[in-house]
């Protein structure tokens, strides 16, 4: 590898490497303990995944410091990735593999008769994130380092992650995650970098005695910013990046004034508001328009990370900002963090005392925007008004940037009127809207699209005026997932049956993995590969005995959708046809009859009604199939409950077909259907996103694909007739009628009738019933496919040897070829 071990040769004031034999471990381990908790080995199970990851994080220290002194030299350019959501997971076992210690671990943990799978398994999740966007910057980070790439994470350190989803009766109930409530051995807190974030207050423009006019932003609200460095290690390499967490915290502990005027708990509201701040990550995958503590938690990290960057500048390249462009580049996860754009221009012009034009030159060439969605109603706006009320100075930059915009659009095309509506940053209306992805476009030198199809979407519909403007900026970097956490941390068998037979470089040079190609035909091999596959299962199945108490046969395919609930996604579509194989079984119709398992995961909007509907209507047909003697192991539903990264884990290795089957032209690009991919789970999927890619990767034999395409769903919608559909479908007819007649709520009358008309609805924007015939087909030719163990087998090895693109290895180096440029 390029650059392996390069920050370790810097001739610094080295920290000496401790010593990783199992010994030495094991001494450090008990030491931690016992010493240092006050704990000993018969204790509490967590305080022993703590006293391990104490000691695995003296050697990151090591390699952590020594990777800052490198990216602190003069002239190294960096990349900083700014995102809401880090969905990072847990965190020692991927260290483990990091370090290449875990043997030696193993080791140490068996001196003590302590297994180390269970150690791992004590850690918390760190949820801090919704679902694929969050995960992809985790695992965007992972490979930074793995590439000795200088990244920085910027994100928020929010106290409570993604809620856990408990079911009740069949519902998802919501519980908060306090998942810092026990100690955190993975960050470092940083006060010394502290950051003053300022909200509310007013303008005064002053002019100076030259001409020039000042704006001082006053009377403000204060927000402390404190860092919390998460250490990213990167694959046997030595290298540690950093993801920097801020957490908000009051100025002062609280208000004299007001605490000596007599109003106690004003004082302590006001502390309260401040530290609301990164309280809670906001559980919707789609925008949740006009909150103020959401717009609140996206300044908060724009300007904290923003004034970040600017000290480190100040420290190691001194005050002069004329190689500030040449050497930082701000990557922008979605629209939440760009108001960055705004205050990048607030800080160069208030604080730096720079031109208009010489800090629009430098935001132009920093900023670069990816966008996650094709839902036009899920792009952010936020209403002037709260921008007035708690950014005056950012809005008064908005305005300026938006009339200098507009200027340009004018003189392109003059006398377009509507084009300049269209186009403004400002949306116009009853109440004034800031478009966020206009704000980001305008502000950004590169805009980025997550798969082939969706990049082309974007600049042929979302964003056709901005390319038709500048269509350079435009580009396409379809996503990947890390191979470290998505194959060699879930799936160690996997990955000791493919580095005894190719050797081990595929693990930080995934397209190696090709080479497994040539064993699609061993019978050997098939064989083997089967009996990983089947352990994979077992331990899929006593997850879902755990979770669900229900009985997974593994020999039976494991058909497994899970992700966010969500109506584009149709997990609808999924149970219509379950409820078919039900009817197929309750009719006698099963010759030819593969058994099936099939398993349904993710977590609802909190305030989705329809989605939350979804998940009670999964678990009451689990009810019914489950418990009909008639159906047997023919047929079994399962919703698994708090899905999330380290479920996930589990279940990929364990999975026979994946299903990705969103209607055409709504899924961004999607990370799962990589996931499943790479650990042999052949998928089931519409041409949408990156399934594209994947079925050009892995050829449309080893593939079942179905449904309108996105330009078909389209047309579609101009005659869509879902009564006709039904009446001329006998097996949809019977399934409706199933649904209709209660037989799944017997003593719930009319809890599914919103979901039932939803599917009825000739507007239905995600033509459900549509693709129903083309999916039960495609179904039924997988479970005929099935049946042919060994073919299916070469199926499965075909998808992982064909992975190699998927990783985030891949993603990284074209973002940096074309967008970060960052010396390697
Ligand atoms: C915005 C404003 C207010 C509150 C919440 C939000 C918000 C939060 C999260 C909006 C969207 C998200 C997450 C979106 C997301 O996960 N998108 C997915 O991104 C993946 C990575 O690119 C793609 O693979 C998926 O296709 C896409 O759906």
């Amino acid at each position: 590898m390029t650059g392996k071990n390069k920050p370790c040769s810097v001739n610094i004031s080295e920290m000496k490497k401790l010593p990783t034999d199992s010994q030495s471990l094991a001494k450090d381990f008990e030491r931690y303990l016992t010493r240092h908790l006050g704990r000993f080995v018969g204790c509490v199970p967590f305080y022993l995944y703590e006293a391990l990851s104490l000691t695995l994080r003296d050697h990151i220290m090591t390699d952590w410091r020594n990777t800052w002194k490198y990216y602190d030299q003069k002239g190294t350019r960096k990349a900083y990735y700014m995102s809401l959501e880090f969905l990072i997971g847990r965190s020692l076992g991927n260290h483990l593999i990091n370090l290449d210690i875990k043997n030696e671990s193993k080791e140490a943990m068996n001196k003590f008769a302590l297994d180390l799978e269970e150690i791992i398994t004590e850690e918390h999740d760190a949820g801090l994130g919704n679902g694929g966007l969050g995960r992809l910057a985790a695992c965007f980070m992972d490979s930074c380092a793995t590439l000795n790439l200088p990244v920085i994470g910027y994100g928020i350190r929010y106290e409570y992650g993604m809620f856990r989803q408990v079911i009740n009766d069949g519902y998802q109930v919501e519980e908060p995650d306090h998942w810092l409530r026990d100690d955190n051995p993975w960050e470092l807190e940083r006060p010394e970098y502290t950051q003053v974030i300022k909200f509310g207050g007013h303008v005064d423009t002053m002019t100076e005695i030259n001409g020039k006019t000042i704006y001082l932003w006053r009377d403000t609200d204060d927000v402390l910013a404190i860092p919390y460095d998460v250490p990213i290690s990167g694959y046997k390499n030595n290298t540690v990046n950093t993801l920097r967490l801020w957490s908000a915290s009051a100025t002062n502990v609280f208000s004299l004034a007001d605490f000596n005027a007599g109003s106690y708990s004003d004082a302590v509201e006001s502390k309260n508001d401040a530290e609301h701040i990164s309280m809670v990550l906001y559980p919707n995958d789609a925008s949740e328009n006009g909150k103020e503590l959401r717009l609140k938690q996206q300044y908060f990290l724009a300007s904290a990370s923003l004034q970040d960057v600017m000290r480190m500048w100040t420290l190691n390249e001194g005050d002069d900002l004329c190689q500030f462009a040449a050497l930082n580049v701000f990557q922008m996860n979605d629209t939440h963090p760009t108001i960055a754009v705004a205050e990048l221009m607030r800080l160069l012009i208030d604080e730096k005392n720079m031109t208009w034009d010489d800090a629009w030159w430098i935001t132009t060439r920093t900023m670069a925007y990816t966008n996650h969605t094709l839902l036009p109603e899920a792009l952010e706006k936020w209403p002037v008004s709260l921008f007035e009320k708690l950014l005056p100075r950012l809005l008064q930059i908005i305005y300026e940037i938006n009339a200098r915009f507009l200027k340009e659009v004018s003189s392109k095309w003059p006398g377009d009127t509507n084009r300049l509506v269209r186009m403004s940053i400002i949306e116009e209306g009853d109440t004034k809207n800031v478009r966020m992805a206009y704000l980001a476009i305008v502000g950004s030198f590169s805009v980025n699209g997550v798969a082939a199809l969706h990049s082309q979407l974007l600049v042929d519909g979302l964003f056709k005026d901005f390319y038709e403007l500048w269509p350079e900026k435009f580009n396409n970097k379809t996503n990947g997932v890390t191979p470290r956490r998505w194959i060699v941390h879930s799936n160690p068998l996997m990955t000791q049956l493919i580095s005894e037979k190719i050797g081990d470089q595929w693990i930080h040079q995934l397209e190696d993995i090709e080479k497994l190609k040539s064993y699609a035909s061993d019978a050997d091999f098939i064989k083997r590969w089967r009996n990983v596959k089947t352990e994979n299962k077992t331990r899929l199945a006593d997850l879902v005995k755990e979770l669900c108490n229900v009985d997974f046969d593994v020999s039976s395919i494991f058909d497994v959708q899970v992700k966010r609930i969500h109506e584009y996604k149709r997990q609808l579509l999924n149970v219509l046809h379950v409820i078919h194989l039900y009817n197929r079984v309750k009719n006698n119709d099963t010759q030819d009859w593969t058994n099936r398992c099939v398993l349904i995961g993710g977590k609802a909007a909190p305030g989705y009604r329809i989605a939350k509907r979804i998940i009670k209507l999964i678990n009451n047909v689990a009810d019914v199939i489950n418990n009909d003697p008639q159906v047997g192991d023919k047929l079994k539903l399962a919703f698994i409950p708090n899905y999330g990264v380290s479920k996930m884990e589990i279940i990929c290795p364990g999975t026979d077909l994946s299903e990705q089957i969103s209607t055409a032209g709504k899924e961004a690009s999607g990370t799962g259907n990589m996931k499943f991919m790479m650990n042999g789970a052949v998928t089931i999927g519409t041409y949408d996103g990156a399934n594209i890619e994947i079925l050009d990767a892995v050829g449309k034999e080893n593939f079942f694909l179905f449904g309108l395409k996105a330009e078909e769903v389209e047309a579609r919608r101009r005659h869509y007739q879902p009564d006709k559909i039904i009446e001329h479908d006998d097996d949809l007819k019977q399934v409706m009628h199933l649904l209709s007649c209660g037989h799944f709520n017997s003593f719930e009358s009319g809890i599914f009738d919103e979901i039932i008309e939803s599917l009825l609805s000739p507007d239905d924007p995600w033509l459900t019933l549509a693709d129903f015939r083309a999916y039960v087909d495609a179904q039924q030719a997988v479970a005929l496919a099935y049946q042919d163990q060994v073919a299916w087998d070469k199926m499965s090895i075909m998808n992982t040897a064909c992975s190699g693109f998927f990783s985030t290895d891949r993603t990284m180096q074209e973002y940096n070829r074309d967008i970060w440029k960052l010396n390697t």
